[in-house]
């Protein structure tokens, strides 16, 4: 195991519980960290350290995986991994959306290797152990002996959430409450019909970074005028609507918007879900109605019940895992999923109406130009900051309260979720 070299993780030679010591020296790190400030390098790069975040944050917290659309009918699915953990998600009978570990119950073998797909059964490439839609084993081959009892062999099955589309997905055998995301997410998304929706364009990046600096980054635009000249042909610098930095021509902007907003019962008001979720409808630059180069539509069919494309963008962040725009005419939503200590998973997704016609509605190549070249901007940005922080020079630096406030949130947000979650992580899994 890589010790680093100002890492404070490193085991004392008697404790035979590398993990469990690391998990100590994670809680008193974090008591002793101050608030405001970039974690200690360990937190950025250490391979034990993300062992304990996969296990306090992506196994144990609600995460963002897909959109209902993109499985529409029975036997649609589509496939994620977490940490190691290979889950199915799958559309059965009567609409009814299913997670699974994807992990056949004969001898461990993943399911289903592709990402997406239709299937009348799941159906496991070893030895065809075949599974019901919903999870029950329906056949086993005929040299499993007459006692054996099928019933016991079922996929396990994940906690699975649909909210406003989104679809969120927990391990945790005791998921946290959900309610009230659920709520609020199907209030805000309403207006887009989310069911309705496709995927026009899907682009997946990997990223020589640890997970939380992709998180960070995206959660402050202090960046965005060096970095990001595409982005700003539509995108308000501010990132909500009671920022700090607000100037008043951009207050006055969103009080008028706010008034249109209101007069077409599309909600806009700025809603927290504690640190973890923030939801809130903010304008685009004056005269711009999407996140094109043009700042003009890239679909002319708008989403779900909307008549006009200038709904700014409604913004909508999920901790430890998501970001996500939605306009008028179209919707990008952003999911991360840890790969290892400095490696990320990005995918994003164009998300139209489903009747809208390629290459007569929209041209996806047009769509996605802006944010494909966002992605490798931030993509540049986070692999610098990495490259940096495994440096015997880097200390933790302090944030902005003005520019990077969505950053200390963030760090709040994951330093009180690992000291709630880290006391009772399996010790070592052996
Ligand atoms: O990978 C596949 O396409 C299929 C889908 C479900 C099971 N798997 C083998
Ligand atoms: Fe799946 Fe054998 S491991 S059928
Ligand atoms: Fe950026």
């Amino acid at each position: 195991m890589d010790v680093v070299a100002n890492s404070s993780l490193a085991p004392s030679p008697s404790q035979d519980d590398p993990l469990g010591s690391a998990r100590e020296a994670t809680l008193e790190m974090l008591g002793q960290h101050p608030q405001g400030f970039s974690l200690p390098q360990p937190f950025y790069n250490d391979a034990r350290l993300f062992q304990l975040d996969i296990q306090a944050i992506f196994e144990r917290e609600w995460l963002f995986a897909g959109m209902s659309c993109e499985i529409p009918a029975k036997g649609n699915f589509i496939t994620l991994s977490i940490g190691d953990n290979p889950i199915i998600i799958v559309r059965g009978d009567g609409g009814t959306i299913h997670a699974f570990h994807n992990v056949c119950r004969h001898r461990g073998s993943r399911l289903c290797p592709t990402e997406s797909g239709k299937v009348a059964k799941l159906v496991c490439p070893y030895h065809q152990w075949t599974y019901e839609l919903d999870g029950r084993l329906l056949f086993a081959g005929s040299d499993m002996g007459t006692n054996f009892d099928l019933g016991q062999y079922g996929l396990k099955p994940v906690a699975i959430t649909e909210a406003g589309g989104f679809l969120f997905v927990c391990l945790a055998d005791n998921p946290p409450a959900i309610d009230e995301l659920k709520a609020t997410f199907d209030h805000y998304l309403a207006p887009y019909d989310t069911e309705n929706l496709k995927v026009a364009v899907t682009s997946s990046i990997e990223e020589t970074a640890n997970w939380k600096l992709v998180i960070e980054n995206n959660r402050e635009c202090y960046h965005c005028n060096g970095a990001h000249p595409e982005l700003l042909n539509s995108l308000q610098e501010f990132d909500d609507s009671d920022d700090p930095r607000a100037t008043p021509a951009y207050r006055e902007l969103v009080a008028r918007k706010q008034a249109d907003w209101d007069a077409m019962q599309v909600p806009w008001q700025l809603t927290r879900i504690g640190k973890r979720n923030r939801l809130t409808r903010t304008p685009l630059l004056n005269g711009t109605v999407s996140m094109t180069m043009d700042g003009k539509v890239a679909c002319k069919r708008l989403m779900g019940r909307l008549t006009s494309a200038d709904m700014g963008s409604l913004r909508i962040l999920h901790l430890p895992n998501s970001w996500n725009h939605f306009m008028g005419d179209h919707a990008v939503v952003f999911r991360v999923l840890p790969l290892g200590p400095q490696r990320t998973l990005v995918t994003t997704k164009w998300l139209v109406h489903k009747d809208a016609v390629e290459g007569v509605d929209y041209d996806p190549e047009q769509m996605r130009k802006v944010w494909d070249a966002t992605n490798d901007q931030d993509r540049r940005l986070a692999e610098e900051n990495q490259r940096g922080i495994n440096s015997l020079a880097y200390q933790p630096g302090p944030y902005s309260a003005t520019y990077e406030f969505g950053v200390i949130d963030f760090i709040d947000w994951y330093r009180e979720t690992l000291q709630n979650n880290l006391g009772d992580t399996p010790a070592l899994r052996l």
